[in-house]
């Protein structure tokens, strides 16, 4: 068992404790326990089993965890996990994932009205039952509906990030197979999108059969959904992500890639497209409808050429005037992951940071970037220790010796500066003008009417100093909504004030979302890509910005950090009123 599985199984037990009112030392211990073996180097289970090493010897786990995690890599579970399962059902756990109800609220709900899923949740809510529970209330009421609806949208879904890198395992393992030629993620994934439903992937060669049945035998596969010759599916890892694997011959492989990477949208114009020029288009090829002859297949290139269109990207794949372009030579040249030149959002140990400046400059110049801007906090984050106008200064002079003094790469001073409610920055201009770069964003008051939101971030586009808007929308996917506003009205209002919209790369947010890119471009909007990282490691979800303003039909000059050091200093130099 994987440490982040174990530790899964020991935090979803301390929520149910908490759910029920238990003693508070105990489910800290666990709570720990489960921070100390996720990020623990070493595979915990295998210490757990050997007999020369004790589980003891990792600072933070004592006799008592020791035990459970004995339990644990024996049987999968353990006595104070079946217990809280048999008081409470394990739905329980998904009525904590709803925003606004803490482990109280849900043990109040269970005990007066029994609410035991989303579903009960969502009915004594609509009853108005809720608000007449002890510290409850109409407001909350309300806000733990608008919670249901978000969980819904997001619930099954998984981030693309996750996706990926389940994908990427799978793949690598199927490629250590004999006999494997290909083997490649299609669907949601391979167009990019925030979140992925399930994992499709193709298999060519010889060895494809092997695939399907290495997928099924996979220790990670919790049950298969379906097994025949040609396709096997199973519920993979605790998330249950659903995999589907498909074993194809090697001169169907381009049609299928075509047809599984979809969108289904796209895919009907492409085959309306094949039936108006007496084609037939499926996932083994396309075929003349008299006498059935293959006339592409091998490739996707093949494909979309004998249909009249260029080769599609499959970010653009989701009927919204791609198939237009295709056909005039009119697709965009999309930005890629190479073309970044730096990294203009990152927090470091001055706020809520794990890394220091200096970790963060070398880590990125091992990234092949020019230059970096740091943007820790602003104030109003007091929970992030966020910079006030003196700290803010003295990091700019900081910065400044420390170019001189010699990094890895040119590092700009920035902040990311709060939004407040009324719009106004949290710093003053003066403090602002110190720094080479200020991003503004929005962390407090989410929950402003529209016209509200919208006059707030018209108002922050007039401060001098502001000059990216970061996440602009506030999204955190399958956690909360954007909040509503204006964002045609922002956007045009940004593009006259020359103030940039960044594309938070973090894959819980990637926001702007590319549609929202899109938008913003046709207003004549500029971008930056930034990963907002708070630790190196971090540095590397540029891959995940760059696919989302992909999915925004960007090119690299719509992006401002894809421009050499030189340009991007002049950017920054231009006055500004
Ligand atoms: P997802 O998994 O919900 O994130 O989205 P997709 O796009 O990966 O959808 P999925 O996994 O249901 O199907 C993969 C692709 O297969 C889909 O994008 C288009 C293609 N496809 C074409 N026709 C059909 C059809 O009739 N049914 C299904 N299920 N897929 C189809
Ligand atoms: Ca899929
Ligand atoms: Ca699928
Ligand atoms: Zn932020």
């Amino acid at each position: 068992m994987e440490n982040k599985e174990i530790a899964q199984l020991l935090s979803e037990t301390a929520d149910l404790m908490e759910v029920a009112g238990e003693d508070s030392f105990r489910i800290r211990s666990y709570r720990n326990a489960a921070a100390v073996i996720q990020s623990h180097p070493e595979r915990v289970a295998a210490i757990v089993v050997s007999t020369d090493r004790k589980v003891t010897d990792i600072p933070g786990i004592g006799k008592g965890i020791a035990g459970v995690l004995l339990e644990i890599c024996q049987r999968g579970s353990f006595d104070r996990r079946d217990q809280m399962l048999a008081k409470y059902p394990a739905s329980a756990l998904e009525l904590l994932k709803i925003q606004g109800l803490g482990p109280k609220s849900i043990a109040l709900l269970y005990e007066h009205h029994n609410v035991r899923t989303v579903d009960d949740l969502e009915r004594i809510c609509r009853e108005q039952k809720l608000r007449a529970l002890p510290r409850m209330g109409a407001k909350l009421e309300e806000k733990v509906l608008r919670s249901i609806e978000a969980y819904r949208k997001s619930t099954g879904r998984f981030l693309l990030s996750f996706a990926r890198r389940t994908a990427d395992e799978l793949i690598a393992d199927f490629q250590s197979l004999p006999g494997i030629e290909r083997a490649e993620a299609a669907g949601s994934l391979r167009r990019g999108r925030e979140t992925v439903g399930d994992l499709d992937i193709l298999v060519t060669g010889a060895g494809a059969p092997a695939a399907l049945e290495r997928i099924v035998a996979h220790p990670k596969s919790q049950e298969t959904l379906g097994q025949g010759v040609n396709k096997a599916s199973v519920s993979f890892g605790l998330e249950r992500l659903q995999v589907d694997v498909r074993a194809l011959a090697h001169e169907s492989f381009g049609a299928a890639m075509q047809y599984f990477t979809g969108s289904k949208e796209h895919n009907v114009v492409l085959r309306t497209q094949a039936l108006k020029q007496g084609l037939s288009l499926n996932e083994y090829g396309l075929f003349t409808l008299e006498g059935e002859q293959r006339v592409a297949g091998a490739s996707e290139e093949e494909v979309y050429q004998r249909l009249g269109y260029a080769w599609i990207p499959p970010e653009l794949r989701e009927n919204s005037g791609e198939f237009e372009a295709a056909q005039n030579g009119a697709l965009p040249k999309l930005i890629e992951l190479a073309d970044m030149r730096g990294d203009l959002h990152m927090h470091t140990t001055e706020t809520d940071g794990k890394a220091t400046l200096r970790e963060m400059a070398e880590a990125a110049a091992a990234l092949g970037y020019q230059y970096i801007a740091i943007t820790d906090h602003s104030k109003a984050l007091a929970m992030a220790n966020g910079l006030d106008e003196a700290r803010a200064v003295a990091f700019a002079r900081q910065v400044r010796d420390l170019n001189r003094e010699g990094l890895p790469l040119r590092v700009f001073s920035g902040i990311e500066c709060d939004i407040l409610r009324n719009g106004a920055m949290d710093l003053s201009e003066d403090a602002l003008a110190e720094l080479d770069l200020v991003i503004g964003s929005v962390h407090s008051h989410m929950n402003l009417e529209p016209a509200e939101m919208t006059d707030r971030l018209l108002r922050a586009l007039e401060s001098p100093s502001i000059r990216i808007v970061g996440h602009a929308t506030g999204r955190r996917l399958s956690q909360r909504n954007s909040y509503p506003f204006d964002f045609e009205a922002v956007a045009a209002r940004a593009a006259t004030r020359e103030v940039l919209f960044e594309i938070n790369a973090s894959p819980e947010r990637l926001d702007l979302p590319g549609h929202l890119a899109r938008v913003a471009k046709r207003k004549g909007c500029r971008f930056t890509i930034s990963t907002d990282a708070h630790r190196p490691a971090h540095l590397h979800n540029m891959a995940f910005g760059v696919i989302t303003a992909r999915r925004g039909w960007l090119e690299a000059a719509d992006v401002l950090n894809t421009r050499p050091l030189s340009e991007f200093e002049s950017w920054l130099k231009e006055p500004r009123t």
